[in-house]
């Protein structure tokens, strides 16, 4: 059974998140489901711009970490692992991200990677990697850091607290924050209004934004390099260890 539905309407191709056993958690599998359903809808025809959103209570838990768990250190650096989806980046159509409840890590680098961001006013924003001795690596030190500056990133990565919607639109990471009941229909309502724009010169308004971004492609390099020495850590094995068996980790810092 597939854990996304897709949806084409009035132009907006619309990707609804739904992995109930686990808050969407980002598996390798389901990672690819959704990199496969961004591609397809960036070459289609008829679609001109994307809307992202969750079925769940939470929009996204972040990398699986019941599955990271069993991977080593050579085959994260084989496979690229980042313990987040992959096409995001290189879609030419603007995505829209509906977050309702929990963006945690990966699921919160997801967002980072969107362009426009409308919250629940209930919504919250965290990086919490940090607290089992890993660090992001799809981007969440990159693009956190251009959005909402050093201070608050560095506050929001080294503690792994979480920001609420309002705190999130005061930073940046948030475009609009609307009643958590009208979060579907408003983010509709804005990709409907986006995608019946010129496709063209709206996507070379993205392409525009997006070079304002100078670097960011070597910085995601060196962060990803040093995301995968995680892998050959104690205090990350037991980090995830202790996510699994449901405990505080005992880290020995090294
Ligand atoms: N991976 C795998 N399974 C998960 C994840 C996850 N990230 N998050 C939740 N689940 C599972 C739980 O284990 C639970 O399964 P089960 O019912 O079988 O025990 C189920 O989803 C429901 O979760 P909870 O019972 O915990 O639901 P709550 O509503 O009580 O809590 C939370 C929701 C607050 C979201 C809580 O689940 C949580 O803290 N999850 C982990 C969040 C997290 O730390 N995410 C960051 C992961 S790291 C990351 O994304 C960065 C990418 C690269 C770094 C990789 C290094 C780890």
């Amino acid at each position: 059974m597939s854990w996304l539905t897709v949806d084409v309407c009035d132009g907006v191709g619309h990707l609804a998140l739904n992995r109930a056993d686990a808050l969407n958690a980002l598996s390798r599998q389901f990672c690819g489901e959704i990199d496969e359903a961004l591609r397809d809808l960036d070459r289609r025809q008829d679609v001109r711009a994307i809307l992202i959103s969750s079925k769940l209570k939470h929009f996204c838990a972040g990398a699986d970490i019941r599955e990271m768990a069993g991977l080593s250190e050579a085959d994260a650096i084989a496979s690229g692992f980042t313990g987040c989806i992959a096409a995001l980046p290189q879609v030419a159509k603007p995505v829209i991200v509906a977050v309702g409840g929990l963006a945690a890590g990966g699921g919160c680098e997801l967002v980072e990677m969107c362009d426009i961001v409308i919250a629940g006013a209930s919504a919250k924003f965290c990086h919490p990697e940090v607290l089992l001795a890993a660090m992001p690596g799809a981007g969440g030190t990159q693009r956190l850091a251009r959005v909402v500056g050093k201070h608050i990133a560095m506050d929001l990565l080294l503690t792994g607290r979480a920001l609420t919607a309002n705190e999130a639109l005061a930073a940046g990471l948030v475009s609009r924050v609307v009643a958590d009941d009208q979060l579907e229909a408003t983010a509709f309502a804005v990709a409907e209004q986006v995608a019946a724009l010129s496709g063209p010169v709206v996507r070379r308004i993205k392409a525009s934004v997006n070079d304002t971004q100078v670097q960011l492609d070597a910085g995601l390099r060196v962060e990803r390099d040093r995301f995968h020495r995680c892998f050959a850590e104690q205090d990350f094995r037991e980090g995830l260890r202790a996510f699994v068996e449901k405990r505080s980790p005992r880290f020995v810092h090294q």
